[in-house]
C-alpha cells in the first residue's frame, strides 16, 4: 500500500501528460499506417491466435504435436476398454479367470509410457529454454504491473516511463473492447526485445498469446522473456490482457502492443521522451519526498 501510495506522484502527473500524448500518438501512428487487428477471439474460434513470433510458432508446433499424442492414446485406451468390456463380459466368462500378474504386460506399461514421457520431455525442454533469458536483446522494455494498469519503462530510449489504462467502450476499437489501450506499447519489429516483468503491489501475469508471452510478474522480483516479430507484422496491433486474478480491477488492465517498422520507432522515441517523464527524474524525487511529508 506505502509502495502504491508513493507512485501516485508520478501517476497523477502522467495523467495530465497521457491526453496530449494520444493525440499526438494517434497522428503519428495512423498517417503511417492504418492500425491492423492482428487476432482475437472469434465467435465459434478455435485454436490459438496466430503466431506473431518464433516462440508462439514453436508452441503451437508443440501442442499439435502434443494433441496427436493424446488422440492416439485416449483412442487406444478406450480401444482397450471396449474389447474388455466385450471380450471379459460375465456372459462370455460363467468361470472368473483367477489371474493376477502377467510380468510381460506389467513391464510392457511401465517402459513404454516412460518412452511416451522421454519423447514429450525433450521437445518441451528446448521450447521451455528457448522462451528463457534473451542474452543478446536489442532493446529491453520493463512491464510493471499495478492494480489496476500496467506500467513500461525504455530503460535503454532515454528511460521514459509511461501508464497504460483501458480506453471507455464506446472508444475502443471494433472487437478491442477492455483490450484498447490510452497508451499503447510501441515496438519495432525485427528487433530481438527483452521483457522484464515485475509488479509493483500484488501478483500480475503479462499475458500476450500471439507472442507466446505469458510471464507473472511478482513484487520484488524480475522475470524475463523475450520476442522478436518479424518485418511482416509492421503497422499490426497485439492485444493481451493481465493473466493472474489480481483484485477487482484485473478485467481492466489490457496490454496494446502496436508494432512499427525501426525507422517509425525511432521517431515515436523522440515524441515519447519529450512527453512521457523519465524513470530517474529528479522532479519525481520531489514529488515522492513531497507525499512522504504529507503523510
Ligand atoms: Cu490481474
Amino acid at each position: 500500500v506505502d509502495v502504491a501510495r508513493r507512485r501516485v506522484g508520478i501517476d497523477g502527473m502522467m495523467a495530465m501528460r497521457r491526453l496530449s500524448f494520444f493525440a499526438v500518438l494517434t497522428s503519428l501512428l495512423t498517417g503511417l499506417s492504418a492500425p491492423a487487428w492482428a487476432d482475437g477471439a472469434r465467435n465459434w474460434g478455435l485454436g490459438f491466435q496466430d503466431p506473431a513470433t518464433p516462440v508462439m510458432a514453436q508452441i503451437k508446433d508443440f501442442h499439435d504435436l502434443l494433441l496427436i499424442i493424446i488422440t492416439l492414446i485416449t483412442l487406444f485406451v478406450l480401444g482397450l476398454l471396449i474389447y474388455v468390456m466385450f471380450r471379459f463380459s460375465e456372459k462370455r466368462n460363467p468361470t472368473p479367470s483367477k489371474t493376477t500378474h502377467n510380468t510381460l504386460i506389467e513391464v510392457l506399461w511401465t517402459v513404454i509410457p516412460i518412452v511416451i514421457l522421454v519423447f514429450i520431455a525433450i521437445p518441451s525442454f528446448k521450447l521451455l529454454y528457448f522462451t528463457d533469458v534473451a542474452e543478446d536483446a536489442d532493446l529491453t522494455v520493463k512491464a510493471i504491473g499495478k492494480q489496476w494498469y500496467w506500467s513500461y519503462e525504455y530503460p535503454d530510449n532515454g528511460n521514459f516511463t509511461f501508464d497504460a489504462f483501458p480506453l471507455d467502450d464506446e472508444d475502443a476499437p471494433e472487437g478491442a473492447r477492455l483490450l484498447a489501450t490510452d497508451n499503447p506499447l510501441v515496438l519495432p519489429v525485427d528487433t530481438r526485445i527483452r521483457f522484464i516483468v515485475t509488479a509493483g503491489d500484488v501478483l500480475h501475469n503479462f499475458a500476450v498469446p500471439a507472442f507466446g508471452i505469458k510471464m507473472d510478474g511478482v513484487p520484488g522480483r524480475l522475470n524475463e522473456t523475450w520476442a522478436m516479430v518479424p518485418a511482416e507484422h509492421t503497422g499490426k496491433t497485439f492485444y493481451g490482457q493481465c493473466s493472474e486474478l489480481c483484485g477487482t480491477g484485473h478485467s481492466y488492465m489490457p496490454i496494446e502492443i502496436r508494432l512499427v517498422s525501426k525507422e517509425d520507432y525511432a521517431e515515436w522515441v523522440k515524441t515519447a521522451q519529450e512527453e512521457f517523464a523519465r524513470v530517474d527524474d529528479p522532479a519525481n524525487r520531489v514529488r515522492v519526498a513531497e507525499v512522504e511529508e504529507a503523510e
